[in-house]
């Protein structure tokens, strides 16, 4: 996804000055995927995050994005066709809510006009619906691209401007740099049928965003779309996470962050007193009610009053 930064960039070189760092941000314009609110993003390829937060609900759709175009990549949920963006990674309430397409809606996330800022499209087949800002209403463009069942990526590829498509078959990648109907641009192969990808601009002196694929919680990033070695390798986080791109700090450089639930089951809310051995029946009855919710809460609701473990002994 693009940023401010990289519109700035553009327009210095037009008036010919040198120029360095800043560039474009991106996350693979995906839903993030997996469960869990704890999220931990790293502005280097290093194996430690520097920023952790949580943010939403478990259950939440999570997408990354730069929703106000200041150069730094956030974190937005989605429930059903609301959703909640935040433009610091940071917890707190939404800075912007807003509804668009259905519930069941496919959603990509991307810088559809090149103006810094990431809005949505939403999928239905292969058909695509680009609205270019965040707001609730009508798209802006519709385009066809590739077949119904295509995995999809968005990017900037060829680093002009402009989030586009490459359509994912297996390990081949079929590349579109305009939101027009028609033909691949450039066609390549990389890693395995089966690998996880993630897309980036992964350093400052390649012209837009590439591919890394991700095996277990090893990274392989590729600098150039073509085949070839990884030119970056590194691991991070664990393989139960979920993984995801952004520009976390605004440097033009995309690196990692990792969704992670808490390890073992939800707790149930706390029920508070609200029960007695009244209540129930059979002592097995009491006992089942007290071991769903001691674990977490204690004897909430005093029903051990010997403190041995056993709930209501003097039910039959
Ligand atoms: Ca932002
Ligand atoms: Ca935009
Ligand atoms: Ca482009
Ligand atoms: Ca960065």
């Amino acid at each position: 996804m693009r940023t401010r930064v990289r519109a700035a960039t553009t327009a210095a070189v037009v008036v010919g000055l040198a120029l360095t760092g800043a560039g474009s941000a991106q996350a693979q314009g995906t839903t993030v995927g997996g469960s869990g609110a704890e999220y931990y993003l790293n502005d280097t390829f290093t194996g430690r995050a520097n920023i952790e937060l949580t943010y939403g609900e478990p259950s939440d759709q999570v997408y990354v994005g730069d929703w106000d175009g200041n150069g730094t990549d956030t974190l937005m949920v989605r429930r059903d066709n609301t959703f909640y963006a935040r433009n610091s990674a940071t917890p707190g309430a939404a800075d912007v809510t807003f509804a668009y397409g259905d519930p069941g809606d496919t959603v990509l996330v991307g810088d559809w006009d090149g103006n810094g800022s990431d809005t949505l499209a939403v999928r239905r087949g292969s058909t695509y619906h680009v609205k270019n800002t965040v707001s609730t209403g009508r798209a802006d463009t519709v385009f066809v691209y590739g077949d119904p069942g295509d995995t999809v990526l968005v990017g900037d590829w060829d680093g002009r401007g402009g989030d586009t498509l490459v359509v994912r078959r297996g390990s081949t990648y079929f590349v579109k740099n305009d939101l027009l109907t028609g033909v691949a641009s450039n066609v390549f192969v990389y890693g395995d049928p089966g690998d996880t990808v993630l897309a980036g601009r992964w350093t400052t002196n390649q012209a837009g965003d590439t591919l890394g694929v991700r095996r277990g919680n090893t990274y392989f990033l590729r600098n150039s779309l073509t085949p070839g070695v990884a030119d970056t390798t590194f691991a991070y986080g664990e393989p139960t996470d979920t993984a995801f791109t952004g520009d976390w700090n605004g440097d033009g450089k995309d690196t990692l962050g990792v969704r992670r639930g808490r390890s073992g089951p939800t707790p149930p809310p706390n029920p508070g007193d609200d029960v007695d051995c009244s209540d129930f029946v059979t002592q097995a009855q009491a006992q089942a009610w007290f071991m769903l919710y001691y674990p977490y809460y204690g004897d909430v609701a005093r029903l051990d009053a010997n403190g041995d473990g056993q709930a209501c002994e003097a039910l039959p």
